[in-house]
Parts: structure tokens; C-alpha cells; sequence
């Protein structure tokens, strides 16, 4: 038989929850405990694609509203093969943010429904789990000013919040949520606690597609 595959998991929330820190941390714990694990974050800015969304991050570019979140969906895509190749190895990939940043970020703009949002990421490979750091905007606002980058103020940021409350209603999907506001190594105790139930319980699963 074929060896057992890895787990995929993602971490999300909303600017400054800390997501980094924690994927970091748990990439360090598993490898520790002697499990093949990679880290993997959206946007990946290192391809094209990434450096169109780049520029448009830092404000160096304008992209049309629509057009852009094309782009943040097709930098996951063009990544599906090698996360599909890492899982089928048996390597577990911790990712720092997915569809649900690209479908909360852009549904918080106007004109923008939560189901169109969807569409272009509808059969990505499917998390195993989803753990989402929750920070209240008061807790963020003591972590010290936002950064330069476009979507890094508090008025967007609480917009995005609901976004992800909405996608969070939805089942077929395994939330978790995580009080972003305790120690760092309290919420990386929690974490490390789901991810090892998820990586067991996947392993004898075949990898679901999101929102299918
Ligand atoms: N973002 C991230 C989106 O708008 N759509 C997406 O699909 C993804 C993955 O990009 N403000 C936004 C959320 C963040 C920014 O920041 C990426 P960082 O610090 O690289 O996670």
C-alpha cells in the first residue's frame, strides 16, 4: 500500500492574530516529533503571478477589483500539483492563509457577494482542518499600527471579520477557533492539539475538494 498521506492545514485570521508565529511554531513542534511537515503561505510571492499581487500589495500597481482576486485564486492553483505531490508523500503542509483570506478580503469590498468570491477557488484541494485565530479589533489595535501595505486599516479589517464569521457557518468545513489572544504558547499548545487529530485522521482519508 501506498504510505499514509499528510495532512493539510490552515491557519487564518485576520492581520496581526499571529498567524505566522503559530505556523512557524508548529512546523518547528512536528518536525521535533520526527514528521515530514512544510510550511506554505498565500499569496506566494515568489511566483509571476505572486508579483503581480505583490505589487499590488504594496501599492506599487492598481488591479481592477475583480482582476485581482482572479489572481490571488490562480496563485493557489498553480500551486495545487505540488501540494498534491507533498501530501500523496506523506509530507503535512501547514499553510499560512487560503481561499478563505481570498473569498473574506475580497467580499469585504463593495459590490462583492460571498458567492462569487467562492467560485474560482471551488475545488482546491480541501483542508483537513482550519484554524482560525480570533482577535477582537481592540486586541489587534494593542498589538501596535497597522503596516503600509493596501487593506491595513481597522474600518477593512472589522469588514473582513464578518466575511470570515459568514464562512465559518459552513460545516463541510473543519473550524476550529482559536482565542488568538492568550500567550503565544498557549494558542500554540491548542494548535498543535488539533493539528495532531487532524494529521491522524487523514492519513486514512483521500483529500476532499473545497466547497464541492
Ligand atoms: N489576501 C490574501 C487577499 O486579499 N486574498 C487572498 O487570497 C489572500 C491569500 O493579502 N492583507 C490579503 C490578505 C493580506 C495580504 O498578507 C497578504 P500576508 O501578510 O502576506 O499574509
Amino acid at each position: 500500500m501506498a504510505c499514509k498521506r499528510g495532512a493539510l492545514i490552515v491557519l487564518e485570521g485576520v492581520d496581526r492574530a499571529g498567524k505566522t508565529t503559530q505556523c512557524n511554531k508548529l512546523v518547528q513542534s512536528l518536525q521535533q516529533s520526527g514528521r515530514a511537515v512544510e510550511m506554505m503561505r498565500f499569496p506566494d510571492r515568489t511566483t509571476i503571478i505572486g508579483q503581480l499581487i505583490n505589487a499590488y500589495l504594496e501599492k506599487k500597481s492598481d488591479l481592477e477589483d475583480h482582476t485581482v482576486h482572479l489572481l490571488f485564486s490562480a496563485n493557489r492553483w498553480e500551486l495545487v500539483p505540488l501540494i498534491k505531490k507533498k501530501l500523496e508523500q506523506g509530507t503535512t503542509l501547514v499553510v499560512d492563509r487560503y481561499a478563505f483570506s481570498g473569498v473574506a478580503f475580497t467580499s469585504a469590498k463593495p459590490g462583492f457577494s460571498l458567492d462569487w468570491c467562492k467560485k474560482p477557488d471551488v475545488g482546491l484541494p480541501k483542508p483537513d482542518l482550519v484554524m482560525f485565530l480570533q482577535l477582537s479589533p481592540a486586541e489587534a489595535a494593542l498589538r501596535g499600527q497597522f503596516g503600509e501595505e493596501r487593506y491595513e486599516t481597522s474600518a477593512f479589517q472589522r469588514a473582513v471579520q464578518q466575511k470570515f464569521e459568514h464562512l465559518m457557518k459552513d460545516l463541510s468545513v473543519n473550524w476550529q477557533v482559536i482565542d488568538a489572544s492568550q500567550s503565544v504558547e498557549d494558542v500554540h499548545k491548542q494548535i498543535a492539539y488539533h493539528s495532531l487529530n487532524a494529521i491522524n485522521t487523514a492519513q486514512n482519508l483521500p483529500l476532499g475538494e473545497l466547497w464541492k
